[in-house]
């Protein structure tokens, strides 16, 4: 891991163009807060305590204010193009659904199995003690091949549309090494897509303080070769079940 420092293993897509913005972003606030600083020091050392003259307001104020707007206005721009406009544009029709819904204090991830549609669900169903835990309908056809996992398998290369879920608070999924981050909120549905492109084993962590087991409130995300992944559904789907399986 100290061979990718300062950031964590890169695995995704759009992962190589936000560390550039990130790195961007450090360098020029680091090198203005080292040029703050001397000019700083350079003015307590010259001891200029005369105001600049009112014809010079110009070269002085308002002209770095203006550089400084249009600097943020750009990185402002870059970031929103990279993060907001690519990641919540609406994915492919052909990429991979799961449902990912969190709770006190865990993660599950729901494949809506060989019909490619998620049954209804509904709280009142709700039961993990009876491997049900995000209250699969019995009663909707399309519920009844839905599988839920405590693990998030996917394959590389593949796009991967994810719905975000939370049943009680307000609880943050962020998969550090796919650089894909974003809060679940009760009530409503966050699509988030992301390709995944080397395969490996993954954290997925809650970055909310959402309770007393918070900092238990971990998973894993599996990127499997695309053959891998293939024996991995087909074994999943031949289960047939909506039990809770590590
Ligand atoms: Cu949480």
């Amino acid at each position: 891991m100290i061979a990718h420092w300062p950031l964590p293993v890169d695995a995704a897509l759009h992962g190589p163009a936000l560390d550039r913005q990130l790195i961007l972003n450090l360098s020029i606030f680091a090198s203005l807060f080292l040029l703050a600083n001397v000019v700083l020091l350079t003015a307590v050392v010259l001891r200029r305590s005369a105001p600049p003259l009112a014809h010079r307001r110009w070269r002085y104020e308002l002209l770095p204010l203006l550089l400084l707007a249009a600097l943020f206005f750009t990185l402002a721009f870059r970031s929103t193009r990279l993060w907001a406009a690519s990641r919540y544009s609406g994915a492919e029709p052909a990429a991979m659904q799961v449902e990912v819904t969190g709770m006190q204090f865990a993660w599950y991830f729901r494949y809506p199995g060989q019909d490619a549609a998620f049954g209804t669900t509904s709280p009142r169903l709700i039961e993990p003690g009876a491997g049900n835990p995000v209250g699969i309908d019995p009663a909707d056809n399309s519920g009844k091949d839905d599988f839920v996992r405590s693990m998030l398998v996917i394959p590389a290369g593949k796009e991967i549309d994810l719905r975000l879920r939370a049943l009680d608070v307000i609880h943050g999924f962020a998969a550090p090494s796919l650089r894909i981050k974003q809060n679940a909120i009760p009530g409503e549905t966050f699509h988030v897509h992301f390709t995944a492109t080397v395969p490996g084993d993954y954290p997925v962590l809650c970055t909310q303080v959402c309770g007393l087991g918070h900092y238990r409130m971990q998973a894993i995300v599996r990127v499997l070769p695309p053959d891998q992944f293939h024996q991995w559904l087909i074994a999943q789907q031949q289960a047939q079940t909506t039990r809770v399986q590590p």
